[in-house]
């Protein structure tokens, strides 16, 4: 079964500072991962820690959220057949080192914390992010 999704992708700083979005942007279309909007934006720690709420009790939180928030990012809606899974396929692991070749996080990732991207992990998660974002 296939259906259209739609999910939040998000460019993180370590691969925006090294000028890879266009190369990211261009692995999501030839996925067939169409990007309905996208824009470049700083958030502050407060919206970070907003953002990650999901992970206020973990251990890396404080560092998550200084991380998000330490430079610009790109964030972008996708859409696609199954864009949910999807995304996360074409990511990898979170862990850059269990990350599969080939895989945005293998080819880019430095480390568990600069990953490189971020991918809304359910439907219900994708819309509060999407409208977390892009408020219209
Ligand atoms: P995901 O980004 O693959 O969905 P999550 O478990 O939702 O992974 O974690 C959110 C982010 O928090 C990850 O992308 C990663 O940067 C960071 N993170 C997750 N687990 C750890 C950890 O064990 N140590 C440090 N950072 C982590
Ligand atoms: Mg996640």
């Amino acid at each position: 079964m296939s259906s259209v999704e739609q999910t939040l992708s998000i460019i993180k700083p370590d691969a925006v500072e090294r000028n890879l979005a266009d190369k990211i942007q261009k692995k999501f279309i030839q996925e067939k991962l169409k990007i309905l909007k996208t824009k470049k934006i700083q958030i502050s720690k407060e919206e970070a820690s907003e953002f990650y709420k999901v992970h206020q009790t973990k251990p890396f939180f404080e560092r998550l959220c200084s991380y998000l928030s330490s430079g610009p990012i790109v964030v972008m809606v996708l859409e696609g057949n199954n864009a949910i899974a999807e995304n996360r396929r074409i990511m990898g692991a979170t862990d850059p080192n269990n990350a599969e070749e080939g895989t945005l996080r293998k080819l880019y990732g430095i480390s568990i914390d600069k990953n490189s991207v971020h991918g809304s992990d359910s439907v219900e998660n994708a819309k509060k992010e999407i409208s977390f974002f892009f408020k219209d």
